[in-house]
């Protein structure tokens, strides 16, 4: 079932990146201002007792010297608003007509507790539904709009496309937006014309990880609720760890795969595409992906669960569940790496780091803890295990696994901001590579919100998962019995030797 959401390419003055629609005249960008007046109301964000429109304060910028280039990402969203919606009390959204995460009702005043399931519990008739919502999410125009143009190719003051874009393809598209790789200029390197490839992953390989994700998980889900009109809908999780072969790969739940056969995916999502699929060429070219038309003539999305060569020697199984429960035993969220730079998301190299070994650049099935260059285990280990879409970080989003590998990385994190009750100023606020640091607001999220506010145990933001209790510990009293022996005999994790 291939969905056609109508192509429109609007022209507006200036640079811009992806913006709310109704903050798309010339007016909204030329003032650098996106405080529409809400349905129902004659004030800008709807005035006292719903929203402000102020100043937007300046991103927190770690030192990155030497740089300029793709102002876009790194000042988000200052090079296209400075001047945003500040929603009061529990309203939320750019123009505050939705509620916080966890608050429900016409004034947000009354608390809303999700529970996002394993989907292996789910009955046919639940599985069948939440199939047919990311369907509905193909088939649904967003309220946003992507770029086809950096604001960056453009001469100031040049005419700049935007596209439509439907609800899935629009969270794909954040995600391929934020780590993709691009081209900017650097002073001091050995190229004549100072121009090389930067890897600027504002969501991976540092701090931000975990919360990036946590609140890309968040807002694709308020998505999906207002997509299906289902208030109660939570994306399911996927407990990949242990299991002998991926059992979510098959046609009962999110398509089994043909290995012989190209990687072909059968089942429901057998004709999705992958959007931004050719992307590097694109940055090569020191273009953007933005036009959805391409995406369409690209081919579908392809999975090899546990069976490309190429990764048959480390990823041919699954994390084991004593990975899970390593990671779990190491008290410290994340570290500075003795080789810290800020533009090329060094952090993959932390030690002892429970962000780094939850991501799976760091060791979990040695229980060692320590970076080694080419290791990819728990959450890289899953993508890399699947091959194919999944496999390729800026378009592994086009697969709809993607979010249910997501929703366990996050249940995972969760069990450990419950276990150690850790507190949001443990969240790293110096030397972080761009985009990771607590204050930074995160990448292309709009409005705008940083990742300390999302180092918080999911009770904040009105969900739980329907394994574990308040202590992040299995409901089930013999997986509790094993997680609780295993976690408290595991061995400290030690920093390698200088
Ligand atoms: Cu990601």
């Amino acid at each position: 079932m291939l969905s056609f959401v109508p192509i429109i390419s609007f022209f507006v003055v200036g640079n811009y990146a992806f913006v709310p629609k109704v903050c798309t005249s010339i007016d909204n960008l030329t003032s650098k201002e996106c405080c529409p007046v809400p349905p129902g109301s004659t004030e800008k964000c709807g005035g006292s007792g719903r929203g402000l429109c102020v100043d937007l304060r300046p991103p927190v910028v770690d030192n990155i010297e030497g740089f300029s280039g793709d102002v876009d990402r790194f000042n988000w969203p200052m090079t296209f608003f400075n001047r945003t919606c500040k929603c009061l009390g529990n309203f939320d959204g750019f123009i505050c007509t939705f509620c916080k995460f966890g608050w429900t009702g016409p004034n947000c005043d009354v608390p809303k507790t999700r529970t996002r399931r394993n989907i292996l519990t789910m009955t046919r008739e639940e599985i069948d539904e939440f199939i047919g919502y990311f369907h509905q999410a193909k088939d649904t125009g967003s309220d946003y709009m992507i770029p086809t143009t950096l604001s960056s190719d453009t001469d100031k003051g040049k005419d700049q496309h935007f596209n439509e874009i439907n609800v899935y393809d629009e969270f794909a598209w954040y995600h391929y937006y934020v780590s993709r790789e691009n081209l900017v200029e650097t002073e001091g390197n050995d190229t004549d014309d100072h121009q090389s490839f930067v890897f600027a992953d504002f969501a991976h390989e540092g701090p931000s990880f975990p919360t990036w994700h946590r609140a890309y998980l968040l807002l694709f889900e308020r998505a999906l609720q207002k997509v299906s009109k289902d208030k109660d809908l939570t994306i399911p999780y996927w407990d990949s760890a242990g299991e002998p072969n991926c059992t979510v790969c098959n046609d009962e739940y999110l398509g089994g795969s043909n290995g012989t056969n190209n990687h072909t995916v059968t089942g429901s999502f057998s004709d999705w595409r992958v959007l931004c699929h050719g992307h590097e060429e694109l940055t090569k070219s020191g273009q953007l992906c933005g036009n959805m038309i391409n995406s369409y003539a690209s081919p579908p999305i392809t999975r090899n669960p546990g069976g490309d060569e190429r990764w048959k020697q480390q990823n041919k199984r699954l994390p084991s569940k004593e990975a899970v429960y390593f990671a779990l035993s190491v008290r410290n969220y994340d570290s500075v790496p003795d080789d810290f730079h800020h533009l090329n998301n060094s952090w993959k190299t932390s030690h002892c780091s429970f962000r780094n070994i939850l991501e799976g650049f760091a060791d979990s099935e040695n229980k060692t803890g320590l970076y080694m260059d080419l290791v990819h285990q728990l959450h890289n280990g899953v993508h890399l295990y699947l091959n194919g879409t999944m496999s390729s970080l800026a378009v592994a989003a086009s697969d709809p696994i993607f979010f249910l590998h997501h929703a366990n990385t996050d249940r995972i994190f969760e069990k450990w901001l419950r276990r150690y009750d850790v507190s949001r100023d443990e969240f790293p606020g110096k030397s972080t590579p761009t985009g990771h640091n607590r204050y930074s607001y995160m990448v292309p999220f709009f409005p705008v919100y940083t990742n300390d506010e999302f180092f918080q145990r999911s009770e904040h933001f009105g969900y739980t998962y329907n394994d574990i209790d308040s202590q992040g510990l299995p409901l089930d009293p013999i997986e509790r019995e094993r997680e609780v022996t295993s976690v408290n005999g595991m061995e400290k994790c030690q920093m390698p030797t200088p």
